[in-house]
């Protein structure tokens, strides 16, 4: 028997860079699945986070969408992101956590559909882990609502509330949010928080 998931996924994985390679040559299109005995089946049989080397990504995307600031449907996109100063047995389980919490679609209400994916990057010293929305609480298009601004932050907020609460975090920890069109002008992912709860 197969418990169907909501929404077929699609792991992918970003190698370390062996020399002057552009980040398209090093992310990979790993498997799709949807079905909670296959997420199981791909989780035991890859390598845990813990155990990648510096400078590795896994992603975990709703089919059809590239873990890419550039996709079409991440463009207009943002993240909520929550950094760890390093990465060990215990992160497995934080990234396990977070993967169950997307793909049994809990980290949003029914119609928000925000949630793109979610990722674990592994680097020099720190992990970060990424929860990647459709929004970013942008203004409003010319002649569009300002409540509508309001209401799309409020939206996001819950779903970063959400999101360190499956982070096991304490409220003394922040998680922040940033847009992509940020990160990618500034040609990094380390673009100023618009936002943090
Ligand atoms: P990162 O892996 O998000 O964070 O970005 P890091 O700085 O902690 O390693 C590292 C670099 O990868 C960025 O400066 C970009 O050159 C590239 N990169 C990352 N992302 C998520 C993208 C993306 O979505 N599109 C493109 N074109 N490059 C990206």
């Amino acid at each position: 028997v197969k418990h169907a998931l909501q929404n077929t996924w699609t792991l992918w994985f970003t190698k370390p860079p062996s020399g002057k390679q552009d980040w398209n040559e090093l992310l990979k299109e790993v498997i799709s699945f949807d079905s909670v005995e296959e997420f199981w089946g791909i989780y035991n049989n890859i390598t845990p986070a813990s155990e990648l080397a510096q400078k590795s990504d896994y992603h975990l995307f709703k089919a059809g969408v590239r873990p890419e600031w550039e996709d079409p449907q991440n463009k207009h996109g943002g993240r909520w992101a929550y950094t760890f100063r390093t990465g060990n047995k215990a992160s497995d389980d934080v990234w396990l956590h977070i993967m169950l919490a997307a793909v049994g679609e809990t980290l949003e209400e029914e119609n928000d559909n925000e949630v793109m994916g979610v990722v674990v990057n592994i680097r020099k010293g720190f992990w970060r882990v990424g929860l990647w929305t459709r929004t970013a609480g942008q203004a409003p298009k010319k002649g569009g609502d300002e409540g509508d601004k309001e209401a799309g932050k409020k939206r996001l907020e819950r779903i970063g509330r959400r999101f360190k609460e499956v982070l096991g975090l304490p409220d003394t920890e922040a998680v922040e949010f940033s847009g992509h069109a940020d990160s990618a002008h500034a040609g990094s992912s380390r673009a100023k928080a618009k936002f943090t709860v």
